[in-house]
């Protein structure tokens, strides 16, 4: 007898949840540039209200004029008086305050020539009386063409901005600065999204996931780790039904998984995680086989079945169609003339194939 013996595991997948997970916030989206195209030094807020030093026509408020050729822009060229060099202000008016927490800085180069004199060293502040002035950002721009974006953290709305540019490339003393753009953001509200509640079943060299949609996502987000608790890696991005086949796997091997809703203002937090292991529930080909089958109870049950039936017990068993299997004995019949015994599926922890050929 050519015995072939082959074992079927069955490894039932789990999902586990983790609670007490906050909702996330988006990453910081901004508000369109607070000041409006200007075209002259207006009367009306937002304005230029003041600048120390410019020379015509390079006007100040040229950093708000959204045009960035080279003459559209603020140039001075007198010594600062102090190490605060020049400055420009805005003011959005009487009562009408912003939150500013980021800025868009282009500087001057106006020829190859005087290129040298693009703003270099810069302070930027916000008061409410234009008296007591408060430090929100400094940096150094660099000696580029292209716009440059600073954010910080600012909790105070303020009414007034100052730009102080303290020097240039041109000259190490400042004597001469240009500046093309000045641009002024503050956080746009976002909109929190929860994090969706995942499901999944392991099945052969495949893992579906699912979900439940959650109100206001344009998409989803899935990842996976080869760890609990990640770190995880996205496998699919911008998905937009509620359930995903991941066939990217190795039997065997268990994935941990998480997913994430998306919203126009960003991402939600992760989901719970659930853990799939795929696993190969190829059935047996031999003619014959004997099923062993565990019970809740600790005792085993053995049959030596055709290969059909054992097809039709592993159909069963992953089909759940009906509460129990029927055997039906053709051995130890007895006194008998028939003989069937009747296994229930939840009473079953594990089972076995041991196939052979006659
Ligand atoms: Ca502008
Ligand atoms: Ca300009």
């Amino acid at each position: 007898m050519n015995l072939i013996t082959k074992f079927l595991t069955f490894v039932f997948a789990f999902a586990l949840l983790l609670t007490g997970q906050n909702l996330a916030f988006a990453e910081d989206q901004y508000s369109d540039d607070l000041v409006p195209k200007l075209t002259s030094n207006t009367s009306a807020p937002p304005i230029v209200i003041e600048e120390d030093n410019y020379f015509a026509p390079y006007a100040g408020w040229k950093v708000f004029d959204d045009n960035t050729d080279s003459f559209a822009s603020w140039y001075t060229y007198l010594l600062p008086s102090d190490a605060e060099g020049h400055f420009v202000i805005v003011d959005f008016g009487a009562g009408n305050t912003k939150k500013v927490q980021k800025i868009n800085i282009k500087g001057y180069h106006i020829s190859s020539s005087s290129k040298g004199s693009s703003v270099k060293d810069w302070k930027f502040y916000g008061s409410n009386d234009k008296t007591t002035w408060t430090l929100l950002s400094n940096d150094t721009y660099p000696n580029v063409v292209t716009t440059q974006s600073y954010e910080f953290n600012n909790d105070t709305s303020y009414r007034y901005y100052r730009l102080n540019i303290l020097n240039s490339y041109f000259d190490p003393t400042g004597k001469t600065i240009g500046l093309n753009e000045l641009e002024l953001f503050e956080k746009s509200s976002t909109t929190p999204i929860d994090e969706p509640v995942l499901s999944g079943t392991a099945g052969n060299a495949k893992n579906t996931l699912s979900w439940d949609a959650v109100t206001g996502a344009t998409g989803y987000i899935l990842k996976r780790s080869t760890t609990p608790g990640g770190p995880y890696t996205t496998i699919a991005s911008n998905v937009t039904g509620t359930t995903y086949t991941d066939t990217d796997v190795t039997n065997g091997t268990t994935y941990y998984y998480v997913v994430t809703a998306i919203n126009d203002d960003g991402e939600s937090g992760n989901s719970n995680e659930v853990a799939l292991t795929p696993t190969d529930t190829t059935t047996p080909t031999g003619n014959r086989a004997l099923l062993v089958i565990s019970l809740t109870d600790g005792s085993t049950r053995e049959y030596d079945l055709s290969i059909n039936i054992v097809n039709d017990f592993v159909s069963w068993y992953e089909g759940k169609q009906s509460e129990a299997f029927v055997f039906t004995k053709e051995y130890n019949i007895g006194p008998f003339t028939s003989r069937q015994e009747y296994i229930s599926q939840k009473h079953i922890l594990s089972f076995e194939v041991k196939q052979y050929s006659k």
